[in-house]
């Protein structure tokens, strides 16, 4: 169905698992998206606004006939229906789905980035990505997933997680 595309998923709010598993569920049910795989799910220490709770963090590799906006829009209705609200810009969160890359497209418009402006920056997201795609070439920053996971420096605060 359609093209490829990677979304992370973090939550660090409530039965963390449970908001990743709902979201992979919804997506799910979509007519117009397949949920193809999963990488595992990380506990990771929170970037950015460091004053809140681990995260959960994963990846998912989705088939979708839908074009990147509208993909944006059933993401952000996820987030929504999972309880998520924006009170404190990167605070803590319930659900957090963001597309990293979706087929070969670079693109900017309407409040979407692709690929994610930031991914290349973030352990939380390289490591579990580069369990699915670890050879893909990144063109912006001219490494595979792999090499940039491995070589930065945070990739120590993002940890296997086991559910009890
Ligand atoms: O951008 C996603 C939300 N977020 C996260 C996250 O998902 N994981 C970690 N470890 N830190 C984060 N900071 C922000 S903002």
């Amino acid at each position: 169905m359609g093209n490829q595309a990677f979304i992370a998923l973090g939550s660090n709010m409530g039965i963390r698992e449970e908001y990743l598993r709902k979201a992979i569920q919804l997506l799910k049910e979509h007519p117009h998206i397949e949920v193809c795989r999963e990488s595992n799910i990380y506990e990771t220490v929170p970037v950015g606004y460091v004053e809140q709770a681990a995260f959960l963090n994963m990846v998912i590799e989705v088939k979708t006939a839908l074009s990147p906006v509208p993909l944006l829009a059933v993401t952000q209705s996820i987030e929504l229906e999972c309880g998520r609200t924006r009170e404190v810009r990167f605070g803590p969160r319930t659900l957090d789905l963001d597309i990293l890359l979706y087929a070969e497209e670079e693109m900017k418009k309407e409040g979407l980035i692709i690929p994610h402006p930031r991914m290349h920056e973030r352990a939380f997201v390289m490591v579990p990505l580069s369990e699915l795609v670890p050879e893909r070439l990144l063109l912006n920053v001219h490494q595979t997933v792999k090499e940039i996971a491995q070589s930065l420096p945070d990739r120590e605060d993002v940890k296997l997680w086991i559910p009890n």
